[in-house]
């Protein structure tokens, strides 16, 4: 008898738990909500070199250093989307999406990486692609800069060169002129983080060069920063008026969460040294103040006379504070931090002294750096809406790497997870998201990963000198989410071979 109440008692909480959040929260998406999808210039081109396209510093790091790439190979065709754009277009419109976030390619554009020079061929085929997709009914958010800059501005230094802030905005003022009456919403910069440290501080992006101590990491991105205000004022000054759009800078921001509750002041640190590295001083005026304090203590344990993190004149903070009309965000995964106790014994190792894991029970994907953590996602977004006053946020990118499969059931429940989340930080929570791109409509070069981990809802066959397109199991899911505006069930896979994340079990 006693069991029985038990189980029914169970039962009947797990009811009213479930009664309540769904009453909560439906899994629809609000009404006005945009669904698109994402990619980007270097990852889907290809055409490395037709017409008079300059190089840049993907072309050059996978040229000269194949050895970087895990499977040696590079951009040079990726999915030919020079050429088959239009093709593109019209599969993102039969299944749905609203809008297409894609990147444009500085040394194409302008092959000489400076404004002396616009191509014509270059600036014509994003006219295309846009024309396309206006045609189409999908909206065109474009990334001014998603890693690809021209390898002679890397020659002087690339982003650790100030100049390049002057060169960044002529170079966003042309697009701004040639695309600004059908584009009404920018990216100037695609993930600072990902390339100011896997580039500057590292090997891992272009163009891998590892400067000690993270002095090149700061710097760039001290650089992206002007350069990001910068491309906000011209924008103010000459085309806002008329064109009517919309200008932000997209952070890659992982949920860092706390290895257990009594860290709860390293997650916030980690969340400083991350995400309000870049966002501090957009939102707020300057770098958080735990970064400023912990990267002086840190230099000068090291023995520099001054802080490797540069300073902002009053000049500079006044360019720089307020400049984003939404806050876009990269979200995939979710990383665990405690202290490094190594600090206890007056060692300092890490500018954050923090050290940072995953929790053995997330389910691994294809990618070294990515678990999965659905949870995380609402808790980010959460954060974001109390850090910075309820922004605005748009999710410009999330998704799941394998290694290609077509059967890709990991990804329909990594996206159903993932959605699930966000509608409710959207519903019950109050936050302010207002658009979501998959990442990505197209297998495609996945950076130092080349061909070997795949985020794409289609399949390309890259040994193919078609480039072939197959659905997946999850283009399908997502047709039928894009046109119901709801979340469907995950179809279930008698094949033997599925596994099942942790929580599907
Ligand atoms: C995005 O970055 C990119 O914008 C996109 O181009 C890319 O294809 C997509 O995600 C999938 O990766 O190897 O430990 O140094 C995602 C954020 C930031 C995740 C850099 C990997 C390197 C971690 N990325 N990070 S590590």
């Amino acid at each position: 008898m006693a069991r029985f109440v038990i189980a029914v008692t169970i039962i009947t909480c797990a009811l009213i738990t479930k009664i309540s959040c769904c009453d909560v929260v439906k899994l629809t998406f609000p009404s006005g909500f945009s669904l698109g999808t994402a990619s980007a210039s270097y990852q889907v081109e290809g055409a490395w070199n037709v017409s008079d396209k300059g190089e840049n510093v993907w072309d050059y790091l996978t040229h000269n250093r194949p050895d970087l790439i895990t499977d040696g190979r590079n951009g040079d065709v990726a999915c030919d989307s020079y050429y088959k754009y239009q093709e593109d277009a019209d599969l993102i419109k039969t299944l749905g999406f609203d809008f297409y976030r894609f990147s444009v390619s500085w040394s194409r554009v302008l092959p000489t990486g400076f404004a002396n020079v616009i191509s014509e061929d270059g600036l014509q085929y994003y006219k295309n692609l846009t024309a396309a997709l206006v045609a189409n009914g999908i909206e065109p958010v474009v990334t001014i800069y998603h890693w690809d800059h021209p390898q002679v501005i890397e020659e002087m230094g690339g982003w650790t060169n100030e100049l390049i802030v002057d060169w960044f905005v002529a170079y966003a003022e042309i697009l701004f002129e040639a695309l600004g009456d059908s584009v009404k919403r920018w990216i100037t910069i695609n993930e600072p983080d990902a390339f100011c440290e896997g580039g500057y501080d590292g090997v891992s992006k272009a163009p891998a060069k590892e400067i000690p101590n993270s002095i090149g990491k700061y710097l760039c991105g001290h650089n992206v920063l002007k350069a990001h205000g910068k491309t906000f004022r011209l924008y103010d000054e000459k085309f806002r008026e008329t064109q009517g759009g919309e200008v932000g800078i997209v952070l890659p921001l992982m949920a860092y969460l706390p290895y257990n509750s009594s860290y709860e002041a390293e997650a916030e640190t980690a969340f400083q040294f991350t995400c309000g590295w870049m966002a501090h001083p957009i939102y707020h005026g300057d770098y958080p103040d735990i970064m400023k304090t912990r990267v002086a203590l840190v230099s000068e344990y090291q023995g520099y006379p001054r802080s490797r993190l540069p300073e902002f004149s009053d000049e500079w903070i006044a360019i720089i504070n307020g400049t984003n009309d939404y806050f876009g965000i990269n979200h995939y995964t979710s990383k665990l931090v405690y202290p490094d106790s190594g600090e206890e014994q007056g060692i300092y190792t890490y500018d954050h002294g923090l050290i940072v894991t995953v929790d053995s029970s997330w389910a691994a994907t294809a990618s070294n750096w990515f678990y999965v953590n659905p949870s995380g996602f609402g808790y980010l977004l959460r954060k974001i809406r109390d850090e910075y006053n309820n922004p605005s946020v748009w999710v410009t990118e999330n998704g799941y790497s394998d290694t290609g499969e077509l059967d890709d059931y990991n990804r329909v429940s990594y996206y159903y997870e993932y959605l699930r989340e966000m509608l409710i930080a959207i519903k019950r929570d109050g936050c302010n998201v207002e658009g979501y791109a998959v990442w990505s409509i197209l297998d495609n070069f996945e950076w130092q990963a080349g061909y070997t981990e795949r985020f794409g809802i289609t399949h390309v066959e890259f040994d193919d000198a078609d480039t072939n397109r197959t659905a997946k199991i999850s283009q399908s899911w997502w047709a039928k989410v894009l046109s119901k505006r709801k979340l469907q069930a995950v179809p279930t896979n008698t094949a033997a071979t599925r596994t099942l994340l942790p929580w599907q079990k």
